[in-house]
């Protein structure tokens, strides 16, 4: 399978660690997104991950693990993304984790599947702020040094702005989004639906779906066809 992760505007994260049924899994796969990712904060392991995996790969979507734990990296994914959390307070979430992965797997990565994100985690309520200790009270000044960081200094093929469980404000994403050189910026965060979907798809180069599928599977399908068809899939 060729992935081009450099042309994929939308995305749909599943967590491990929630229950989702057959039926759902089947509609988000076939939904027409342009990955599965699969992720999560807590609660995520070896064999949590391994079952979800195996069960999206009764479809071709292209599925990716994004890793927070080095217990639960399952082989067979596609890609395997690796959050840098930039402006995380607890340097285990920057370099820390990824020295002791190294330690252990270093010598038998297959390079070409890993993709590094710049994270940059904006609300100070959500789980994976309070585990990194996120240093959320950001100013514009601040989330546009950390978005150069991320693609200038460190050549992140990925900026992640991380909102998740709420939705965050377009005007700072599209600003990240302009400074950007080489990176792609994923917005993630409270899309709900394919009016949220269509501004942040107006404001990121990729949307990331999480919640949605868990609470209103329909609202979240419908995210799809917001972004890939904009303003006409609004209008019907
Ligand atoms: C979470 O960015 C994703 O990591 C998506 O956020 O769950 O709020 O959609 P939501």
């Amino acid at each position: 399978m060729h992935l081009r992760m450099e042309q994929w505007k939308h995305i749909f994260k599943l967590d491990p660690d929630r229950d989702i049924s057959d039926d759902a899994l089947e509609r988000v796969c076939l939904s027409g997104t342009d990955a599965v990712m699969v992720g999560g904060s807590t609660g995520v392991t070896f064999d949590n991950t391994v079952d979800l995996l195996a069960r999206i790969r009764r479809y071709e979507v292209p599925c990716v693990l994004e890793i927070s734990d080095q217990e639960a990296i399952v082989p067979g994914f596609d890609l395997f993304m690796i959050p840098v959390v930039l402006n995380a307070g607890d340097t285990q979430w920057i370099v820390g984790r990824h020295h002791q992965a190294l330690k252990e797997y270093g010598a038998i990565i297959d390079w070409d599947q890993i993709v590094t994100e710049g994270y940059i985690i904006l609300n100070g309520d959500a789980t994976a702020a309070k585990l990194t200790e996120a240093d959320t009270r950001l100013s514009v000044k601040d989330v546009e040094a950390y978005g150069r960081m991320a693609d200038r200094l460190f050549r992140c093929p990925i900026v992640y702005l991380e909102y998740s469980g709420t939705f965050g404000d377009m005007a700072l994403v599209r600003r990240v989004r302009s400074l950007l050189s080489q990176a792609r910026l994923f917005y993630g965060g409270g899309i709900d639906g394919p009016e949220k979907a269509r501004q942040a798809a107006e404001a990121a180069h990729t949307i990331v779906v999480g919640n949605a599928v868990y609470e209103n599977l329909e609202l979240a399908l419908a995210t799809v066809d917001a972004v890939r068809y904009g303003k006409a899939a609004e209008r019907e």
